[in-house]
């Protein structure tokens, strides 16, 4: 499975509406009553690059493969959820399992549309949600610094392990979510085993209505401001316009409606792309006759990691890679030529994966 998003926020904003548009189905119930999402409902989208395109036409591939996005639509959380309230715990759950949320808030007025709290208000309810994540990691390092002063081992890994956790509690305890604390790289790695809801990179989506899609409206301009405190981003995307995209399949129909609604990407283009950069995310490609397909890996990977997306044998027999970047390839217009033009490079296991690089992993078995 790709990197994972969960598509969070109150009940009855539009999370499911969002999560059937975005990977055109209708398997999520979406309905106006509060709680109609109970379990998760989980879909791939392919990741759209028009680099992808280029690349398979100068290859004559026959095949043309996309990397891929979950989404993660899961049940609308309430006040008093980190006790159980709504459908609590399960909801955290799948919340864990997360690699980054969108958090989705009402920023349109429908009178027709229940709102949990009666009032159009997105900064008090992304406060109702932060304060819930933020009180279950407040549970949960709590418990565990119980439980390491109760075993009371002595190891250094154990110390600096509940030395960790304190600064944990300590952030938490002053209402700062884990993402915005300060760590060391040896807390990082920590932080990263330790899947605290507070620390997964966070994008606000405001569901906008239709005419507020361009320049946004006053609730999503409260929003973009709360936002930047708290070291996140947001996006605005009216749900009703991406439900009417998703059952557009002609690609100049597509073109024509956006360009009529002012828009220049569907919001689950400018989703991924904005969710690349909030995971730090990149893409590589691989390139020949039998197919052209693209990968996804994180800023900062080493060939032979970038090697093991395709199959572990190619990371574990790694010897070198032959490289050459998307401009290069597109301009001498194949391997072939770029070869002989000197723009393809061999590169060891020391080199970092450029987002656009094109990848031949030489290995032996
Ligand atoms: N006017 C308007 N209605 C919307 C929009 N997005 C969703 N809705 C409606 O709002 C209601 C709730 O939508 P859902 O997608 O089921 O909401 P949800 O957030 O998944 O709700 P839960 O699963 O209950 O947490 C439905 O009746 C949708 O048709 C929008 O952009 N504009
Ligand atoms: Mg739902």
């Amino acid at each position: 499975m790709g990197f994972k998003t969960g598509i969070i926020g109150l009940p009855n904003v539009g999370k499911s509406t969002l999560f059937n548009a975005l990977t055109k189905s209708k398997s999520a119930q979406a309905a106006n009553f509060p709680f109609s999402t109970i379990d998760p409902n989980i879909g791939e989208v392919m990741v759209p690059d028009e680099r992808l395109l280029e690349l398979s036409k100068i290859s004559a591939s026959n095949e043309t493969i996309p990397t891929k996005m979950t989404f993660i639509d899961i049940a609308g959380l309430v006040k008093g959820a980190s006790k159980g309230e709504g459908l609590g715990n399960k909801f955290l759950a799948n919340i864990r399992e997360c690699d980054a949320l969108a958090h989705v808030t009402r920023c349109f007025e429908d009178e027709n549309i229940t709102h949990v709290n009666n009032v159009i208000d997105p900064v008090a309810d992304i406060d109702i949600i932060n304060t819930e994540l933020l009180l279950a990691d407040l549970e949960s390092v709590t418990k565990r610094i119980e439980n390491y002063k109760k075993r009371g081992g002595k190891k250094n890994d154990e110390v600096l392990t509940l030395a960790f956790l304190e600064k944990v509690l300590e952030l938490l305890e002053a209402g700062i979510p884990v993402r915005q604390g300060k760590f060391f790289d040896d807390e990082l790695k920590m932080l990263h085993l330790s899947q605290f809801l507070t620390s997964k990179p966070i994008l606000f989506i405001c569901n906008v209505d239709e005419n507020s899609i361009r320049e946004g409206n006053e609730y999503s301009k409260k929003v973009e401001t709360l936002a930047k405190t708290l070291e996140a981003s947001s996006l605005n995307i009216s749900v009703s316009i991406e439900q009417e995209l998703s059952e557009i399949s002609d690609e100049n129909e597509l073109k024509e409606f956006l360009y009529e609604m002012g828009m220049d990407a569907t919001g689950l283009e400018k989703l991924i792309k904005t969710g690349y950069d909030l995971l730090g995310l990149c893409t590589y490609f691989t390139s020949g006759p039998k197919e052209t397909r693209a990968w996804t890996i994180t800023n900062s990977t080493f060939a032979p990691e970038a090697a093991g997306k395709i199959h572990t044998d190619f990371k574990k027999g790694f010897i070198r890679a032959e490289t050459v970047s998307y401009s290069d390839f597109l301009s001498a217009g194949g391997w072939l030529k770029a070869k002989e033009l000197g723009n393809v490079r061999s590169e060891g296991k020391d080199y970092l994966v450029k987002d656009g690089d094109i990848m031949n992993f030489l290995f032996s078995s």
